[in-house]
């Protein structure tokens, strides 16, 4: 039958505490919620745009806003979440000013443009314990990517899978959608030695620098490329089988086009606990010191021997 994620947390083999594996038992609830209406867009007729467009500038998929609702929601009821930072709200938002432990910038759901055309896509968490007594505001959610304590995301797709990174390593699970319980499938998930895959939008060469056309080129000389265009299913497919993610800097998108607070650090933190590592330029993903909610970065995610080099 395989032990399920809540059997898993309770055997402490995770060096976190209760409340952080309550609310890691939150996301995994959302997201069979989630996933049960992706599967059902067709049905329901829930596909296609609200014509909102949100503080990205994006246009809005109604599952964007159910996916932000539900999750939000699940941390409510959960009571130990303070306040919540997400892709589909311009400011944080707060739960929980009294007891509230931890914050929380999550992108509910990420590659959303996908949903119609049956691609996979995901739900991404990065988790920080509130510094005592903090005030609750979007200033409070701007915290460094090293400081979070745990980060997890879920990949809806052929299955749904679920992946949880903490200071204990990284441990990746499967829904079972009979007993709609997430089953342990490794509980030390750790990135290959050797490198597969690269992900890159080529559709943007002309407007990278002439630094990343070389960066890129050296990947294609030596790795196959692989890309979705759904960050979460590009990512763990470079995560299971060895492979590097980049999404640069261009003339369009100088800062680059994914967020720092809810989609790198959250994934530079997962990587880095699996044996990899997340860049921006020279430095860390995880050492930048954020400075708006919905920032953007260039990013550059994968095997170290590959990555760590890149712009020396
Ligand atoms: P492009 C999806 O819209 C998304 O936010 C990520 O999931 C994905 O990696 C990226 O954008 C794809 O962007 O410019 O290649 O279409």
């Amino acid at each position: 039958m395989g032990t399920t994620l809540k059997e898993f947390l309770r055997s402490s083999e995770l060096k976190i505490d209760e409340s952080l594996k309550s609310i890691i038992v939150s996301i995994a609830k959302g997201s069979v919620i989630v996933q049960s209406k992706l599967s059902r867009i067709g049905v329901d007729g829930t596909a296609g745009a609200t014509g909102a467009i949100n503080v990205q500038g994006e246009e809005v998929q109604n599952l964007d806003e159910e996916a932000n609702n539900i999750f939000i929601d699940a941390f409510k009821k959960n009571g130990k979440v303070a306040i919540v930072g997400s892709e589909e709200t311009e400011n944080g938002i707060v739960l929980n000013q009294e007891f509230g432990e931890y914050l929380i910038n999550m992108d509910p759901l990420d590659g959303s443009s996908n949903i119609d055309v049956a691609v996979s896509v995901g739900s991404i968490f990065g988790i920080w314990r509130r510094k005592d007594n903090v005030c609750l505001n979007d200033n409070s959610l701007l915290l460094k990517g090293r400081e979070q304590v745990a980060a997890v995301y879920v990949v809806y797709g052929s299955s749904t899978l679920m992946v949880v990174a903490t200071d204990s390593g990284v441990q990746s699970y499967s829904l079972d959608l009979d007993r709609k319980e997430f089953i342990i499938t490794d509980d030390n998930l750790q990135l290959p030695n050797t490198s597969k895959y690269f992900s890159v939008n080529y559709g943007n060469w002309d407007n990278f620098s002439a630094k990343t056309q070389e960066i890129i080129s050296d990947l294609q000389s030596k790795l196959s490329l692989r890309y979705i265009g759904s960050l979460i299913a590009d990512f763990h497919r470079n995560l299971l089988k060895g492979g590097v993610f980049i999404y640069p800097a261009d003339i369009k998108s100088p800062n680059g086009k994914l967020r720092l607070m809810y989609e790198a650090n959250p994934l530079a933190f997962v990587i880095q606990k699996a044996g990899g590592i997340g860049i921006s330029g020279k430095k860390n993903i995880l050492d930048i010191c954020p400075e708006s909610l919905h920032q953007r970065t260039p990013l550059i995610l994968g095997n170290t021997d590959i990555v760590e080099n890149m712009f020396e």
